[in-house]
């Protein structure tokens, strides 16, 4: 795809619906008793894949006009899919059904494309093994994997990593054991799933970074209705500041805290972004308003690194447009992604004349200087694709980007979206 830097970005746009809910509401829709009807619901290849699976374990779920709808039969109705439950690219998908299927009384094989091949799941199965789960595979640490369901006993676990699909994970398996299982984290993750659990009527309890899951009560079916995916937005947020003569309005975008990292990094940067119709609630939601803004260079690190990681790459961009350096650190998490994002973003900015280095945890990236159009790869990771676009958006000269329908698994409406704001 060939792209050429723009004159502006004017105008009011939505952005994809938030990958993280939409997995976890088909999910917990399938467990809970009765029907559930889930709207803007994000019909990315991640969620599909979610679907596919659930469909596979005997769930009904039909979609209707972007509408999902599903009747749960309760925590015991799921059914051996005697298939493989292919996960496709989506971390969220293989890790939280690893924790469910754990508990259920039959086997299931999880695998999925050669990037989830790649993704660690040790994480997830030495915890739910002291949880007493049986699982297996033929190639370590990684997919495939065969999980033998049985009965699980409740632990408590300190989390060696900041993540939650592991935290997920395990809160899941947690509505199947008898005691109360106790998980802490060592830095505040996205809080969907406990969110999510209370909603439909479980009963998880959070005291700093302690998580205690009450296993007693039934999940019944609810009505949810998905805000827009800060991570979607954040790709137009960093175009509007960096691209002249920029002013958008993004609608009804998930504000919730354990996500609005990249907001206070970038206000910290120098950026304008206002708030608007902020909607209070179980998912809060606003617009946000982001005008063009000279940004200078910051440090990014500790605890905010888990309320924006999936925006670094995007931010890596931000600061190579940013006066000075911009150091990010205590991300080494970015090297188990979709891609070694890292590396991913090391490499690309570099064709870009970037001046950057990478550390073991993550980037130096001095900014401010001119930025060239190039061809980028996207290393099969919508992020990156996404990233290097608008990069692309804002160089000098002419770009290409390789690959760019790796998008499709959490934006596929993301070139849409953008000619509809694009001044030439
Ligand atoms: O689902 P997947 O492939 O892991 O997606 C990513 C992404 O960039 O879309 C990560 F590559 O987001 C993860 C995120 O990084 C989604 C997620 C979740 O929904 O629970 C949590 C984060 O991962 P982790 O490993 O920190 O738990």
């Amino acid at each position: 795809m060939e792209i050429n830097p723009i004159k502006g970005l004017q105008g009011t746009i939505t952005v994809a619906p938030d990958k993280s809910i939409s997995h976890r509401a088909i999910m917990l829709a399938s467990i809970a008793k009765g029907k559930s009807f889930v709207s803007n619901f994000l019909m990315g290849e991640d969620c599909l894949s979610t679907i596919e699976c659930f469909k596979k374990l005997g769930v009904s779920i039909e979609i209707k006009a972007g509408q999902i709808y599903i009747d749960g039969k309760g925590k015991y109705a799921l059914k051996a899919p005697g298939q493989l439950l292919y996960t496709g690219n989506s971390g969220t998908t293989t890790r939280l059904l690893c924790g469910l299927l754990a508990p259920q009384s039959f086997s299931a094989t999880l695998d999925g494309d050669a990037s989830i091949r790649k993704r660690p799941m040790k994480r997830v199965i030495e915890p739910l093994m002291k949880m007493g789960a049986k699982i297996s595979g033929t190639n370590g640490d990684y997919t495939p994997i065969t999980i033998e369901g049985t009965k699980l006993k409740e632990i408590e676990y300190t989390m060696p990593v900041a993540s939650a699909q592991l935290k997920s994970a395990l809160i899941l398996a947690g509505l199947y054991v008898q005691g109360k299982t106790t998980i802490i984290e060592p830095k505040l993750s996205r809080n969907h799933t406990e969110l999510m659990v209370n909603g439909f009527g479980g009963e998880i309890t959070v005291e700093n970074n302690i998580i205690t899951v009450n296993p007693g009560k039934e999940l019944f079916g609810q009505e949810i209705e998905i805000p827009g995916d800060i991570s979607s937005a954040a790709f137009f947020i960093v175009a509007a500041l960096i691209i002249p003569n920029s002013e958008i309005r993004i609608k009804n975008v998930g504000l919730n805290e354990t996500r609005t990292g990249i907001i206070d990094v970038l206000r910290a940067m120098g950026a304008f972004i206002a708030i608007e119709n902020f909607r209070d609630g179980m998912e809060p939601s606003g617009d946000l308003i982001v005008k063009t803004s000279s940004l200078h260079g910051v440090e990014i690190g500790g605890k905010v690194i888990p309320r924006l990681i999936d925006e670094l790459p995007a931010l890596a961009v931000a600061a190579a447009f940013a006066e000075g350096i911009t150091l990010i650190k205590d991300a080494e998490e970015l090297k188990v992604k979709e891609s070694n994002r890292i590396d991913a973003m090391e490499t690309e900015l570099k064709k870009a004349e970037v001046e950057v280095r990478s550390t073991s945890d993550g980037l130096i990236i001095k900014g401010g200087r001119i930025v060239r159009g190039a061809e980028f790869e996207s290393w099969n990771d919508h992020r990156i694709a996404m990233s290097m676009t608008v990069l692309a958006l804002a160089a000098e000269g002419t770009s290409r980007i390789k690959n760019p329908q790796c998008i499709r698994v959490s934006y596929p409406d993301f070139f849409d979206t953008l000619h509809l704001i694009t001044r030439k």
